[in-house]
């Protein structure tokens, strides 16, 4: 027997099963949110970034506690970059382009301390972590086999940044189905005029991508959905 819970989101509340919903993390790594990364090779604050992780940890508490699926994501290539398009390596002009030495190891690159989750944000045993070559999190992954098999129909989506990788798997998720809440303020983005405006555009129109909330209103429905 299932218990559906109702959290408070705009443009309405949005009823879901925390045994059919994952919390999705996204690409909260070193090398977005530490200096000496990619995010700094881009020459962003990655300061900016930081907002995002205690709520981030208060809404997995709770989403563990409720027994929820939680999944992670990273953003990052092979070293031999053979999975990076040309067209993202030679984009714009970054201080480090993806793949040359940093500080913390080869920019974006898989196995280097840079393409690490942040220690605040951890994996527990047992929590898929989904290696992603592109900005949405659906894309050139096995996501939709996991979320498949484990019967999830909605999806608590948070992480960095609200207005690219965020934004990109929301919209992946919404066309294939799976309603999508995105607490706001366990997302960051470099621009915060961005992070506004990424969730004002998810829940306009009715909720065009989906549904936008909070931590707080995210673990006031599971409260009283465990009573
Ligand atoms: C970016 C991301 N911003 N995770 N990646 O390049 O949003």
């Amino acid at each position: 027997m299932s218990t559906r819970i109702t959290v408070d989101a705009l443009p309405q509340p949005l009823t879901l099963d925390p045994a059919r919903t994952a919390v999705v993390i996204i690409d909260m790594q070193r090398d977005f949110i530490e200096p000496g990364g990619f995010g700094e090779s881009l020459g962003n604050d990655v300061s900016l970034l930081r907002a995002a992780i205690a709520p981030c940890q208060a809404l997995l508490a709770g989403a563990r506690q409720a027994g929820m699926l939680v999944i992670h994501t990273r953003e990052g290539h092979r070293p031999d970059l053979s999975d990076a398009p040309p067209a993202k390596l030679e984009r714009g002009a970054p201080s480090l382009r993806i793949g040359a030495a940093g500080p913390m190891g080869r920019i974006l690159v898989r196995g280097e301390p840079g393409h690490e989750l942040i220690p605040e944000l951890r994996p527990l045993d047992g929590e898929p972590v989904i290696d992603k070559p592109g900005k949405g999190a659906f894309y050139a992954t096995d996501l939709g086999a996991v979320l498949q098999h484990r019967g999830i129909e909605t999806l608590i989506v948070c992480g960095v940044t609200t207005e690219v990788c965020v934004h990109t798997t929301v919209r992946e998720a919404n066309d294939r189905g799976y309603r999508c809440l995105v607490p706001g303020d366990c997302c960051a983005s470099y621009f915060p005029e961005f992070h506004e405006a990424g969730l004002r555009m998810i829940a306009a129109q009715g909720g065009i991508f989906g549904w936008v909330s909070d931590s707080e209103r995210v673990l006031a429905g599971l409260s009283a959905g465990s009573h």
